[in-house]
């Protein structure tokens, strides 16, 4: 088993979970908005997948690499940064946000930074994230791209296509592959013929499978795969297998699932920072910390006016295809 204490120190454990546990607090208030009707459309909650996003950006430069992430993309955009009010802002449809609260949920867009945004065509990010990694590359600034998505969508023809097309053309990119289990109703034995680390080989590059619920395999499994990238400038390949701890969307009739119970990954952290000497009143004000730090996110957002349709004809006119 690996130890967690040998590559990160007790402080870095503990502001981890920290962050880990806003974001699962910030999923339980999209979840108590959309039960409110504040947000329009379905919301795909990110809860179970928290250490990978985390391991795997405590690896990235904000100044020179570019993420992009699927349709369950709300922790991605707070592990980069982005302003959690902005982030609640867009998902509720509302002015003051990341595109004046037009893209909604499923598309995430910040302007600028180490997130390039979200997209809710299962796959499409992954392509985009192969121009990222060509401009870095072209810049020879050092950057890399980071590409996350789940194992439906390692089924898709384009995310093939561009783990091929990285190799190809030597492209400084991470494919990070989420594999909960589950790609809505369809489980990942019904979507794969064969394992996907072993098929990342076959494409040409150096892959990884981890257990994303161990805080210390992801943190390894990352830093190592980026360092390589950045050293060879070579794609490389990171399947995490996480449990989805909620259904595909919030709200969700989970019927068809017969998984279960789940070990969720921020109770395991939490217990191994019990062994580890951080007392229950230090972990207990985090998470009242956390929780605090949602609501007022959500306040904030709520504060702004709803959306304004018209912004869209603007876009297309300014874009020169509105006459
Ligand atoms: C091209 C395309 N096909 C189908 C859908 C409908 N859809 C949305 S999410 C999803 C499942 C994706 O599964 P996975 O990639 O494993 O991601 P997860 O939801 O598990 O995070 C599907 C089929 C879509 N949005 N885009
Ligand atoms: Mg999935």
């Amino acid at each position: 088993m690996f130890d967690i204490r040998q590559s990160m120190t007790p402080d870095d454990q503990l502001a981890l979970y920290a962050s880990a546990r806003f974001a699962r607090a910030f999923e339980a208030a999209v979840g108590r908005a959309r039960d409110d009707g504040l947000v329009p459309g379905v919301v795909h909650l990110n809860g179970g997948q928290e250490l990978v996003e985390l391991g795997v950006f405590r690896q990235l430069d904000g100044a020179r690499d570019r993420v992009t992430g699927s349709h369950r993309s709300h922790g991605l955009a707070l592990a980069a940064g982005v302003s959690p009010a902005m982030i609640a802002a867009e998902i509720m449809g509302r002015t003051g946000s990341l595109s004046g609260g037009l893209g909604g949920t499923q598309h995430l867009v910040p302007a600028g930074g180490l997130f390039m945004g979200s997209n809710g065509i299962v796959g499409g990010q992954v392509p985009l994230a192969a121009g990222a990694a060509f401009a870095a590359k072209s810049k020879g600034n050092g950057g890399i791209a980071v590409a996350f998505f789940g194992e439906g969508a390692a089924q898709q023809g384009g995310v093939m296509e561009t783990m091929n097309l990285a190799v190809v053309l030597g492209l400084p990119l991470l494919f990070v592959c989420v594999n909960n289990g589950w790609a809505q109703s369809t489980g990942a034995d019904a979507s794969a013929g064969a394992p996907l680390a072993p098929r990342a080989r076959a494409f040409g590059m150096q892959a990884e499978s981890v257990d994303g619920g161990d805080l210390g395999a992801v943190d390894a499994a990352a830093r190592h795969l980026v360092s390589q990238i950045r050293t060879n400038g070579q794609p490389a390949f990171l399947e995490a297998h996480v449990s989805r701890v909620g259904g595909h969307y919030h709200g969700e009739d989970q019927g068809y699932r017969k998984d279960g119970k789940l070990t969720d990954p921020l109770d395991r952290l939490r217990a191994t920072l019990v062994e580890a000497g951080v007392t229950a009143a230090n972990l207990h004000r985090i998470e009242e910390e956390a929780e605090a730090r949602a609501r007022a996110a959500f306040a904030e957002a709520a504060l702004e006016p709803a959306d304004d349709p018209s912004t869209l004809v603007l876009w297309a006119r300014d874009l020169g295809g509105f006459a």
